[in-house]
């Protein structure tokens, strides 16, 4: 049991928009493209739900930018599972479990160097195996103790009049709960809850609650009273970074906008919707080789034996089990003059996005 979870309650301003971001996980490109497209006032307050940082490029210009914008604007940000790098009795300095020296050994797990690796890299800190746990912490402490403690100051969860921010979610017996139970509460729409006050969280990618279509669009669940809004940037290839938009404070007409990073085309020519489709995802993406071809393959995949083509380079794993990235071969309804964004440009056809639906273009774009 790690540190009970600590609980904000806040005002929210009546003037102005509430908009909600989660799961910039490191990817300032994304972070300032959306926030380009919000046209911003003095009178929104902008809420972080929590990882910020780990898994894109940029974790430290990424705390650091946000570190910027809190003195420009209104900003609230509760704590992500990805964002809990303090020490819990010396906010001021990294923490120092035994899986953070595995961790920063292991290049962030495949995913290029994490928050603290940046730390050690931009201080000249070498992480040779051997390094010392000890000199590690005073180094990182010395140089980032405003950063640690920006981390620090998050709470897990803001509670407001009308709505509550967390990272993962509200677990069932949430009073017996730790602060980690809140973060990396997994699949929170799938528990059965329902709420007095509206719950909005991240943490688990948007598409995954959807079956047959990759749709990253913000869920919101006016029974359960969740919304869920984590678009997948950088996680999935075709992933985005949503925003909510709450156009007042105790409004329940949610809106939203997004940014990826996509060129944006015109469709020429009509394409009726497909009738079979399969969203291949994450947890559940394995798959077996029918034919290796250059661009695309042949794959069944093993829990429902449904046979699609997917990009080659989607492929990974080997020695028995194969999976591959998110994909779907959804054929996406669309009329001529529909703007798409371009996520793969293939020989076939085009892999597009489509009002935050992926899925395939065959015909000619603008
Ligand atoms: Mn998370």
């Amino acid at each position: 049991m790690i540190a009970p979870a600590r609980i904000e309650r806040r005002e929210l301003p009546e003037k102005g928009r509430v908009i909600a971001i989660s799961d910039v996980h490191g990817s300032l490109r994304y972070l300032k493209g959306l926030l380009g497209k919000l046209s911003l006032t003095p009178e929104d307050t902008l809420v972080f739900c929590g990882d910020m940082v780990e898994k894109g490029p940029q974790s430290l210009e990424t705390l650091r930018f946000l570190m910027r914008l809190r003195e420009e604007r209104r900003c609230l940000f509760v704590l992500g599972n990805c964002d809990y790098w303090y020490d819990d009795e010396f906010p001021t300095k990294p923490c120092t479990g035994r899986y953070v020296r595995d961790y920063l050994l292991s290049d962030g797990n495949g995913l290029g160097p994490g928050l603290l690796a940046q730390m050690c890299a931009e201080v000249g800190f070498e992480l040779r195996p051997d390094f010392c746990m000890d000199a590690f912490r005073e180094a990182l402490g010395a140089a980032f103790a405003r950063e640690f403690e920006f981390l620090a100051s998050m709470p897990q969860l803001i509670e407001t009049e009308s709505y509550i921010f967390v990272h993962g979610g509200i677990p069932r017996d949430a009073a017996r709960c730790d602060g980690w139970s809140f973060m990396k509460d997994d699949n929170f729409m799938n528990q059965g809850l329902k709420f007095g006050k509206w719950v909005i969280a991240g943490h688990w990618p948007v598409v995954l609650y959807r079956e047959r279509v990759t749709d990253a669009r913000p869920v919101i669940d006016r029974e359960s009273r969740i919304v869920s809004i984590d678009g997948g940037c950088v996680l999935k290839d075709d992933g985005q970074l949503n925003a909510l938009i709450i156009p007042h404070n105790g409004s329940e007409d949610f809106a939203y906008t997004w940014y990826d990073p996509f060129p944006v085309r015109r469709v020429k020519s009509a394409q009726a919707a497909g009738e079979n489709s399969a969203y291949i995802r994450w947890g559940d993406n394995e798959v077996e080789i029918l034919e290796r071809g250059e661009e695309f393959s042949r794959v069944r995949h093993v829990r429902t034996g449904y046979e699609l083509d997917i990009l080659t380079k989607y492929l990974y794993g080997g020695s028995g089990v194969v999976k591959c990235n998110d994909c779907t071969d959804y054929v996406l309804p669309l009329a001529p003059g529909d703007e798409v964004s371009v996520v793969e440009a293939t020989s076939r056809g085009y892999l597009v996005k489509h009002e935050g639906v992926s899925g395939w273009y065959f015909g000619e774009l603008e």
